[in-house]
């Protein structure tokens, strides 16, 4: 009767030990999004280049936090290939419509090169990168667009 209910004990301890780590492992940082800021390469193995769908891309990639970078690279000028370059649109209406006018550009064509462009989302506000190149085709028809909304990572809790 004691060694059975010892050895029940024993069983009844493993098993809530097993318990507490399995929960204290999927609450380690680092293992999702949550903990260090990471950084995302913009289209993955793709880079940044015409006729990508960096809408998709940005989707199966957020939520993304901030303080994350995100890193544009493309081929600088050549002869063969038209350029690229990396803009910030101010609002949504903009954004939809590849409306270029109030474009602000944060990397020139050749910034791109080697390892990339490094841009840290430090704000918690919707970013709408877009390539400004050749007056909107890149964004209209190379889809050279996404937006992002860094979240605060202590929105995730668990
Ligand atoms: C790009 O991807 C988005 C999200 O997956 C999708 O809704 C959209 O239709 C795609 N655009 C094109 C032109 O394929
Ligand atoms: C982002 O980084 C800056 C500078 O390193 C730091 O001061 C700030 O607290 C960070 N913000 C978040 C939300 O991690
Ligand atoms: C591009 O073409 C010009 C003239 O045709 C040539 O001088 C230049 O070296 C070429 N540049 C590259 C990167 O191939
Ligand atoms: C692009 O930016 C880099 C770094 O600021 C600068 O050295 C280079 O001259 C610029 N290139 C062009 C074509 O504006
Ligand atoms: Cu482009």
């Amino acid at each position: 009767m004691g060694f059975k209910f010892a050895q029940r004990l024993v069983l009844l301890l493993t098993t809530a030990a097993s318990l507490v780590e399995v929960s204290l492992a999927n609450m380690t940082p680092g293992n999702t999004h949550s903990g260090a800021p990471q950084k995302f390469i913009v289209g993955d193995s793709q880079n940044w280049k015409f006729g990508v769908n960096y809408t998709d891309w940005s989707l199966k990639n957020a939520p993304f936090y901030l303080n994350d970078t995100l890193v544009f690279k493309y081929d600088p000028p050549s002869n063969t290939t038209y350029p690229h370059s990396v803009s910030l649109l101010p609002n949504l209406r903009s954004f939809l419509n590849c409306d270029l006018r109030k474009a602000k550009m944060i990397a020139n064509q050749t910034q791109g090169a080697g390892n990339g462009f490094n841009f840290v989302l430090k704000k918690k506000k919707p970013y709408y990168f877009v390539c400004a190149e050749r007056d909107g085709f890149h964004c209209k028809v190379g889809l050279m667009k996404f937006t992002v909304s860094p979240l605060h990572r202590q929105q995730r809790r668990y």
